[in-house]
């Protein structure tokens, strides 16, 4: 996979870089909108395109093994068909969805033995078959199979989870260079950096997943309810030992602010849940900071949910208007949220990208963290 640098922040380790994929260029750092049951929740693919200027989306190998199930993926000729996306797709390798959504699993040497969180029937999910399941779905970037643990985590059993991770690693190289891709396009694995809060494990784990010399490597097991600063240390620590020249992904994270720390750090591509979820709740994210579009105060206030009009929607409407919609419990209030606040992410990583071009990120970047974070 060709990642070409083509800037790095004099004063911080932030870059700017692109990532050629069979679906398209990715400019990093970039931000990657979840679209989970093959689809991003209240946003029609035209406008992810279009709007949003989405660049890649993320999927999950365990909702899409349960629903609609790998076969059909398979018939329609692959997810990027099956969802009439045309662009870049990553997917995560179902792992992490077992330990958050199952409610009764069990994790040995083999793989993870779990109850699905639809109707209770039992599955074992392994190296080889996340591997497989990936290759049907045909995603652009593949996640290798890892143990993500909670926070806080006892030191021993951090420790045996990375190396589980580990051994679980080489089982998912074997598996992807048995078979071609199935749809005649490159399929890139990613191995995931765990090892808890512990710089040691941390340190030990980012080595040992920088000596598989993979297309781009990814950190796991951070913004699992540990405070922001201890997420950054740990990111911190892993940056320094991955390899400059590969795209570095850290998975699930975050707030604006957060993405904003990491990009400095040196990290080139987020995802989370947080823009989309928390749009269904009322939370718009903006260049002048946080809305809760549900407040009284939105009343009567017709100007445009984003001044700076970031996105074509934020143009559109106005607060006004936006919590009429909310208060109603209309769709159309949860759809119009969502693509502003991932028209706002994207707008961000892209102002981001821009600054460090310049030379300004920096300073840049403290001013932005403090105004992204302010309740208004
Ligand atoms: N592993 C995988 N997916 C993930 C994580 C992880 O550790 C996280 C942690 N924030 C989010 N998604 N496979």
């Amino acid at each position: 996979m060709r990642f070409v640098i083509e800037a790095i922040d004099n004063i911080t380790n932030a870059r700017v870089a692109t990532l050629e994929t069979e679906h398209g260029r990715i400019h990093t750092p970039i931000f990657m909108p979840v679209g989970t049951l093959a689809n991003i929740k209240g946003v029609h693919q035209h406008e992810l395109a279009n709007d949003i200027n989405a660049e890649i989306i993320l999927g999950n190998t365990y909702h899409l093994f349960l629903r609609p199930g790998v076969t059909t993926i398979e018939k329609a000729g692959g997810l990027h068909h099956f969802m009439n996306w045309n662009r870049a797709i990553l997917t995560d390798s179902g792992g992490y969805q077992v330990y958050s959504l199952s409610k009764s699993r069990k994790i040995t040497e083999e793989g993870v033995t779990f109850k699905n969180h639809i109707n209770g029937d039992r599955h074992l999910l392994t190296p080889e078959v996340a591997i497989d399941l990936q290759r049907s779905i045909g995603a652009d970037i593949i996640m290798a199979f890892d143990e993500c643990i909670p926070y806080p985590c006892e030191y021993d059993y951090s420790s045996r989870a990375m190396r589980l991770t580990h051994h679980w690693l080489e089982r998912c190289i074997k598996k992807k260079n048995s078979k071609p891709p199935l749809y005649g396009y490159q399929q890139y694995l990613f191995p995931i950096v765990q090892g808890g809060t512990y710089s040691d494990l941390r340190a030990q784990s980012a080595r040992y997943i920088t000596e598989k010399d993979c297309h781009g490597n990814a950190i796991g097991g951070l913004s699992v309810g540990e405070p922001a600063e201890l997420m950054y240390e740990m990111t911190e620590s892993v940056c320094n030992i991955l390899p400059k020249s590969k795209p570095r992904y850290l998975m699930g994270v975050g707030t604006p602010a957060n993405i904003l720390e990491c990009i400095a750090l040196g990290v080139d591509m987020f995802d989370c849940v947080m823009p989309t979820r928390n749009a269904r709740n009322g939370m718009l994210f903006t260049s002048q900071g946080i809305v809760n579009i549900k407040n009284k105060k939105w009343a009567n206030d017709f100007s445009q949910i984003d001044e700076n009009g970031v996105t074509v929607i934020d143009r559109q409407y106005s607060k006004a208007y936006l919590r009429h919609l909310f208060v109603a419990n209309e769709m159309l209030g949860k759809q119009i949220a969502s693509i502003h606040n991932l028209g706002f992410y994207l707008w961000l990583v892209r102002q981001a990208r821009k600054q460090i071009i310049q030379g300004t990120f920096g300073k840049w970047k403290n001013q932005m963290v403090k105004k992204v974070s302010q309740r208004l």
